[in-house]
């Protein structure tokens, strides 16, 4: 497996619980990289720029809101296959689906309010951290 770098974002909803150091604490102690942080509140443009790929959906209003709707803290975060490990520690997509042990699983309850983002592929992420990063990546 390569080493990859990916975008993870603690959503609004996890900045507001007190969440950030607990995500940060279980990528570190996976054995993951912290390669760049930063605690923003992301324009509408951004957000509807990140979640592109979900233009035609119905709940995607809701989800720029969301995402729009306070504090969030953006990650590089990077290791030997950084993108799919993420995405298991995330846990999937609905809370109610995750796994316990993952950070949806142990956290949330709402698709919609799901605490993490973590991009889903080498293409994501890299277009994703251009995004939040674009200075650096
Ligand atoms: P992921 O965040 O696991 O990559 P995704 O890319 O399919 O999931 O969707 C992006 C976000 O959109 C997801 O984290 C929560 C929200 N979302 C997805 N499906 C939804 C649905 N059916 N209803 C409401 N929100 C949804
Ligand atoms: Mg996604």
């Amino acid at each position: 497996v390569a080493t990859e770098r990916t975008l993870i974002l603690v959503k609004p909803d996890g900045v507001q619980r007190g969440l950030v150091g607990e995500v940060i604490a279980r990528i570190e102690r996976k054995g993951f990289r912290l390669e760049a942080l930063e605690l923003r509140t992301l324009e509408r443009e951004k957000a509807e720029e990140h979640y592109a790929e979900h233009r035609e959906r119905p709940f995607f209003g809701e989800l720029v809101a969301f995402i729009t709707s306070g504090p969030l803290v953006a990650l590089c975060v990077s290791g030997e296959g950084a993108i799919a490990g993420m995405r298991t520690l995330m846990g999937a997509t609905n809370p109610l689906d995750a796994t316990p042990g993952s950070i949806r699983g142990d956290f949330a309850t709402e698709i919609g309010e799901n605490i993490v983002h973590g991009s889903d592929s080498p293409e994501s992420a890299e277009r994703e951290l251009g995004i939040f990063f674009p200075d650096r990546f």
